[in-house]
């Protein structure tokens, strides 16, 4: 428990800066024990009245003086209350020198400034600044920074900060010195410093008006053969953000620096980003397919927040999508230009419904632009990241493409050094295109996934075709009620050859809706009914066609009119999505069937729809992975009031084994046909290859028989690369059976020494359904390249076990919620960060039985009760248990 409940901090609440930063000047002394900062800010009151005092953040750094224009600050003059500086009676510009003194080497919370693998380096998103020094550490206090670096040149050669290098050298006693200036004005959770013993992959970038760039890649020296890809990657996004959004980069250097410990993915400081080096090392032998497009999107990501974060940024943390979503949108166009735009379009919509879906229907659930919070480190979600990203694709969708790319320019040119909201992001959208989104700025106020139940109504007489379309939102935590939103929902109907009609609304002139059979319709109401003319036979409807909008459509479709769409969909996306809700369908006819204690049979109709798309052969390769990759557990689950685990995977493992039985002959052509996809070819048509070709080893494995795991193991041995090598294992992971853990040991001791491929290792255990997952999971936290302090081994290990192995984390006896609440515990008074994301594995308790909720609730108790729980850890266990 916490011993006072931390304060709910509320967008309502917001008051614009009362002082402004103009200039900071930043003198580092880097000492891993005793780091001693001096900063000085270069203030000007903004507005308030004369006596209104200057407030700044700081946390767990020490005061060691204070000075006001070169005079030392009486002792009257200012006070600490908890993490707040209060400094009375400055004049209206003054110069105010601080020096504190931080202990890196102690920060296993990894905010502000740390140490990994003995080199220094920063975090100081969202409020990691205030760790540093004290300082106004709100998102919308801008300044230019002046860092100067001093530590033993011995220890740590390489000095690192923002903007360019304007002056080194040597000092006496073995130190030496770098001073950077960043030109733009920056807030301070952009700030950045590392310090280390690095080795530096170099290469050059001439932006499209002729900037030469520097691009460096830092690492540790034994990693250094590892950076190739992300270099590749850095070229790609700057040259491709040239291209389709004209945007430039701006300073002389371009940095990207791998470090070990980080509690995300990586983050954008400005010309310095610093990555976790899951995101940036990659070899052949050490990365597969999708840690290579991982690393392309993650590189994408951070370099184009340069404009969409940085150069603009948001005026307070409430306004969060207006950069992470917009650049999630941005990173996703960028890898769909990369790869087969459909492919890519289904695995992000995957992510969504099987991750952020279940979010908006938690305790936890949040509009893009939450109202309110108690850490906003809680807040970087799927809600903010991956919804938001929809939001703007929404706006794309109603603008149209050249009309988005108007409002782009028109936003970036407007607000080109400003911290500002998400009402100015949309309102710059509507003014360069003279749109209304009034109703449409509702999705970033309410909660909760919206559902639209469509119905379809053909009348052959007079050749008219009726959709019915009706949105409700569910309610959520603080927002009973819903109001309709402004929904684009493209869309299409079919004649019985699979070919689009051309649609006519009733009413409509003649040429009004082109020749093109598909329609974006506008929902505004939370009912509406759309009559088509001319439609000559009773058609098949083809409805948000693209996801486009990130809603639960509902439709009554028949069986033969899935099988229909999933053979003749003109939209690749619903060809896939046809197949998933027949999929659905038929996985929660054999839930019930197993409820009821009766036999199970394969649906037949499914299977040979199943054969057919096997072997089509207009089909991508990739597309029939996806096809024929059955929706996951979570994404089950999601479709059922109460879930059952285990019923879930029992059902989905007889449709597996069922597939892999029936269709084996299909399997086995389809394997051998790509397996010698060259190993080094890293383009989007390969990975595809290797992909199906991954996919049909593991349905010849889930068919039981020997031939399949020799097949596996075999491929295991002689793989070529870690695509293979991992499909292999994966294929081997749920199958009680010699070879899995032979695979298993030959992988830990090929790869004991690289903690990314280790990480792999510990995650396919963790999720493996087979008896004794528990009792390996406690038993891998003992082995030697296991840490709790790592975020990378706390996710590969704990997370895994508890996002992706539902039935041992679901254990009826609450040993899986026992074992997590015991880490969360031992984590919170380390990284409160990593602990807290875990803590979300038991928020949705309501979902599941009496027996399960009861002790699932127990474990969140016991977590709230404990003393001196975090901030982060407390909010998410008291909101889960409200
Ligand atoms: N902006 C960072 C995330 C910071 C998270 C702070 N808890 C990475 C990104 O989204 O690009
Ligand atoms: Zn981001």
């Amino acid at each position: 428990m916490k011993d006072a409940a931390p304060r709910t901090i509320h967008l309502k609440d917001y008051a614009a800066p009362v002082w402004r930063v103009s200039a900071v000047a930043l003198d580092f002394h880097l000492d891993p024990a005793q780091t001693r900062v001096r900063s000085r800010l270069s203030l000007e009151r903004a507005g308030g009245s004369a006596g209104q005092p200057l407030m700044l953040n700081g946390q767990d750094v020490k005061l060691l003086s204070l000075a006001v224009d070169g005079r030392p600050l009486d002792a009257r003059a200012w006070r600490i209350e908890g993490e707040q500086l209060w400094i009375q009676g400055l004049p209206d510009r003054c110069e105010l020198e601080i020096q504190t003194l931080i202990h890196p080497d102690q920060n296993t919370a990894l905010e502000g400034l740390y140490v990994s693998g003995g080199n220094f380096c920063t975090q100081c998103e969202a409020e990691g600044f205030r760790r540093i020094t004290w300082f106004p550490d709100r998102p919308d206090v801008m300044a230019e920074y002046t860092v100067r670096l001093e530590a033993d040149r011995a220890a740590f050669p390489v000095l690192l900060s923002n903007g360019n290098l304007i002056d080194s050298g040597d000092l006496s006693d073995g130190l030496h010195y770098a001073v950077w200036h960043d030109p733009y004005p920056k807030p301070s959770y952009l700030f950045a410093l590392v310090a280390g013993d690095l080795a530096c992959q170099e290469d050059r970038f001439t932006t499209a008006s002729g900037r030469e760039v520097d691009l460096r890649i830092y690492v540790q020296r034994h990693n250094l053969d590892k950076c190739d890809h992300a270099m590749g990657s850095l070229i790609k996004s700057m040259r491709w953000d040239e291209q389709v959004f004209g945007r430039e980069y701006d300073l002389d250097v371009y940095m990207i620096v791998a470090v070990d410990d980080f509690n995300m993915g990586a983050m954008e400081n400005k010309g310095l980003n610093v990555f976790n080096s899951k995101y940036v090392l990659a070899r052949q032998d050490t990365a597969t397919d999708e840690d290579f497009v991982a690393i392309e999107s993650v590189i994408a990501h951070e370099y184009f927040h340069n404009w969409s974060g940085n150069r603009i940024t948001c005026r307070d943390w409430f306004q969060l999508s207006l950069k992470e979503g917009l650049t999630v949108f941005r990173d996703q166009e960028f890898t769909a230009d990369q790869s087969l735009r459909a492919v890519k379009r289904i695995d992000d919509v995957q992510r969504l419904r099987s991750l952020q879906f279940p979010e908006d229907a938690s305790p936890m659930a949040h509009p893009v632009r939450p109202q309110s919070y108690m850490e906003i480190n809680n807040f970087y979600t799927m809600t903010v990241y991956e919804k938001g990203a929809e939001v703007v694709r929404m706006i794309q969708t109603l603008l149209g493409r050249e009309g988005f790319r108007r409002g782009m320019d028109l936003y970036f040119e407007r607000h080109d050094g400003q911290a500002v909201t998400t009402d100015d992001f949309v309102r710059a959208m509507e003014d360069a295109t003279a749109r209304d989104l009034s109703q449409f700025r509702r999705w970033y106020d309410q909660a909760g996934t919206p559902v639209i139940e469509a119905a379809g109504d053909y009348d052959a007489a007079n050749h008219r075709y009726r959709l019915t379309l009706r949105q409700s939102t569910p309610a959520t935590p603080g927002q009973p009620d819903k109001l309709p939103l402004h929904i684009p929902l493209a869309m299409a109907v079919l004649d019985s050859q699979g070919r689009e009609i051309p649609l006519r609304l009733e009413g409509e002139a003649k040429t009004a809706g082109g020749q093109s059979g598909e329609r974006v319709l506008e929902l505004t109401a939370p009912d509406h009914v759309f009559v088509f003319e001319n439609v000559p036979e009773a058609p098949v409807p083809s409805l948000l066609r693209n996801f486009s909008a990130p809603v639960k459509l509902r439709f009554a479709y028949t069986d033969e009119q899935l099988a229909f769409l999933m053979a003749h969909d003109g939209d690749d996306f619903n060809r896939w999505e046809a197949g998933q809700q027949y999929a659905v369908r038929i996985l929660l006819g054999l839930v019930r069937e197993i409820q009821a204690g009766r036999a199970l049979e394969a649906d037949e109709r499914f299977v040979a729809s199943a054969a057919r798309v096997l072997r089509d052969p207009d089909l991508d390769p990739a597309l029939v992975a996806e096809a024929l990759s059955l929706p996951g557990e979570s994404y089950l689950a999601e479709q059922m009031d109460a879930v059952d685990v285990d019923a879930i995977h029992e059902a989905r493992n007889f449709l597996r084994r069922s597939l892999g039985e029936q269709l084996a002959d299909g399997w086995r052509a389809i394997y051998d046909r790509y397996r010698d996809t060259d190993p080094a070819d890293l383009g989007a048509g390969a990975m595809g290859r290797r992909r199906l070709a991954g996919l049909a080893l593991g349905y010849l494995v889930a068919a039981g028989r020997s031939e399949g795991r020799a097949l596996a193991y075999a491929r295991f041995r002689e793989a070529r690369n870690m695509t293979e090598s991992m499909a292999a294992l994966r294929a081997l992971m749920d199958c009680p059976c010699e070879e899995r853990e032979a695979a298993l040991g030959a992988f830990e001791t090929r790869w004991k020494e690289e903690p990314l491929v280790l990480d792999k290792w510990f995650s396919l255990q963790a999720a493996s359904s087979l008896p004794g997952a528990l009792d390996r999971v406690k038993r891998l936290m003992d082995h030697p390249g296991f840490n709790l302090r790592n975020p990378n081994r706390v996710r590969a290990l704990i997370g895994a076990f508890a996002s992706a192995n539902p039935v041992h984390f679901h254990a009826l006896d609450g040993s899986g919620y026992d074992y997590l609440a015991e880490q969360v515990l031992a984590l919170d008074s380390l990284n409160p960060q990593v602990a807290a994301r875990l803590v979300k594995a038991l928020s949705r308790f309501k979902r599941y039985d009496n027996a399960r909720q009861k002790r699932m609730k127990q474990a969140l108790k016991r977590i709230v009760e404990t003393h001196g729980l975090s901030r982060d850890v407390y909010e998410i266990a008291s909101r889960s248990l409200e």
